[in-house]
């Protein structure tokens, strides 16, 4: 399933590529694509991995998900 995050706190290529690293180490995610002008993240969720891991992962890389 195609999913879309807002992430906040993402400002440089070393946000995008910290966020893409955290969201590839989780199984079941592909395809992650971050929109640094937008502040989203998008990925494939293959395995319906549970969105409080997505969301646990890019807070531990040290950004924020925007609940909406
Ligand atoms: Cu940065």
């Amino acid at each position: 399933m195609a999913s879309v995050l807002k992430v906040k706190g993402m400002s440089c290529q070393h946000c995008v590529m910290a966020v893409t690293k955290a969201l590839n180490q989780l199984d079941g995610v592909k395809n992650v694509q971050v929109d640094l002008a937008k502040g989203e993240v998008r990925f494939d969720n293959t395995k319906e991995v549970a969105s409080n891991r997505v969301a646990k992962a890019i807070e531990d890389a040290g950004y924020e998900v925007i609940q909406s």
